[in-house]
């Protein structure tokens, strides 16, 4: 080992990691604007945040890297108004071949959903093809979401047109494509997009073909499992939030009840019909300072960690409050996992391995939710690589290994899976690091680069 390359941490960068019981987040990114929606691309490590402002930003949340702009679509968005702007992206099954990706943006008067490319990555603002435009009456209420079905067809989420109490009582209204979720069949080069033959109501003259459900007032954020089940969350009125299922392979066009309905209460019944029809959500929150007052749909984990797996997150934006909820033959049950406080939650997002991230609206920022033992259960790799001594140490430890050389970054996790150091190392074979700085403990050490980690635990007396 050479003891000239001894090199001495200064300066450690903390970073900015919540911590509570269930859950832990871990910052991957900052610098963002409004960040409302993340996004992979099916293919690479890549996530994509959308900014509400007309700005699409990638970054990748294993190097922990910088946003890089991937998409300006600022003079195609009207952002005026807490809620219009860019707001929805999905990029298609088959992105890697064709480059195409959808979004959903207001202008001035209308909801817009458009297709763009970005073939090798490089977007081309002229490339633009819109799909469906759809006047919205009010500012509010845009939804915007988009997501592909496991069908392969587009899903899009309409608000109600805005204002409050639907009082153009558009949801319920089968020639209104506001407050439905429709589904579009856009491989076509001919058309703006094709009916999916099997949409419910392609046969009915009363109801446009397009619609798949009804009955929503301002569905913020949908998702689908890999098993094809579509949890949709849906913002109430003045009284309670709700979360949605549709369950895959059902196409009998569900009517999920706004505004006769506003969860499981009646909230305004009149021409309502057989109250029986509508279908209810699987859970519901009251309105109160502590629980919230905006719903934030998520997704259900599908990723690596076992503790996380089949459970659908979700949260509030008022309160900052995020639940798991878990859905076992139809037996739903949900747990607070944790609080973000107010004015951060306002999207949930997937990697192409099943991870989820959420928002940091107000701050910029973006997390992984991560089990508080995942730096010991996910870390499990050989740690024969790594040399740390004195271990256990009641000051300073050195760390002495090969990939120490290959710039990576050095992460450290307390017992309870916090991370509490998060820093690069370049082109050195020795660290040391004063433990003299952390609480005693159990701590585990693991230097990452894109390709593997090793780890090592180290016990701070
Ligand atoms: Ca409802």
């Amino acid at each position: 080992m050479n003891r000239s390359l001894f090199f001495v941490i200064a300066c450690l960068s903390f970073t900015n990691a919540f911590s509570q019981n269930s859950v832990v987040l871990d910052e991957v990114t900052s610098g963002l604007s409004k960040p409302i929606g993340i996004v992979n691309d099916g293919k690479s490590n890549f996530l994509y945040v959308v900014e509400q402002g007309g700005t699409i930003k990638k970054f990748d949340p294993i190097q922990k890297s910088s946003p890089e702009l991937f998409a300006n679509l600022t003079s195609k968005v009207n952002s005026n108004g807490g809620e219009k702007g860019l707001l929805g992206l999905a990029f298609h099954p088959k992105y890697d071949e064709n480059g195409f990706f959808f979004v959903n943006y207001t202008t001035a008067s209308q909801s817009i959903i458009a297709r763009f490319k970005a073939l090798n990555g490089v977007f081309d603002l002229a490339s633009e093809k819109i799909i469906l435009s759809v006047a919205q009456p009010f500012s509010n209420h845009n939804a915007g979401d988009l997501a592909f079905g496991p069908d392969g067809f587009l899903y899009v989420p309409m608000g109600d047109g805005g204002s409050g109490g639907d009082p153009g009582n558009r949801a319920q209204n089968g020639q209104e494509l506001l407050g439905k979720i429709l589904r579009l069949d856009i491989n076509t080069e001919n058309a703006p997009y094709l009916i999916p033959a099997d949409n419910p109501f392609v046969s009915f003259s009363t109801v446009k073909p397009e619609i798949w459900a009804l009955g929503l007032r301002n569905p913020w954020r949908i998702s689908f499992t890999k098993g094809g089940d579509l949890y949709i969350a849906d913002v109430g009125q003045d009284k309670m939030e709700e979360i949605n299922f549709h369950a895959a392979n059902d196409n009998s066009g569900l009517n999920y009840g706004w505004r006769c309905k506003e969860g499981t209460d009646n909230y305004n019944t009149n021409g309502c019909g057989d109250l029986s029809r509508f279908t209810n959500p699987i859970h519901t929150y009251l309105h109160s300072s502590s629980n919230g007052c905006s719903v934030t749909g998520g997704h259900v984990y599908e990723g690596s960690m076992e503790s996380l797996k089949g459970k659908y997150f979700f949260g509030d934006f008022c309160s900052g409050k995020m639940w798991w909820l878990t859905n076992v033959s139809g037996v739903v049950n949900t747990e607070e996992v944790f609080n973000m406080g107010g004015g951060q939650l306002s999207a949930f997002g997937l990697s192409t391995t099943g991870e989820i991230y959420v928002t940091g609206y107000n701050q910029g920022d973006i997390y992984k939710i991560n089990d508080p033992t995942t730096g010991f259960d996910d870390l499990n790799q050989p740690s024969s690589d790594i040399v740390a001594y004195p271990n256990p140490t009641n000051g300073k430890i050195f760390i002495e290994s090969d990939f120490l050389k290959k710039n990576p970054l050095l992460i450290l996790h307390d017992a309870t899976g916090r991370e509490v150091l998060n820093t690069k190392v370049s082109n050195n074979s020795k660290v040391e690091l004063d433990m003299a700085l952390f609480p005693k403990g159990v701590y585990l050490l693991s230097l990452r680069n894109e390709n593997t980690w090793i780890s090592s635990k180290i016990i701070n007396e």
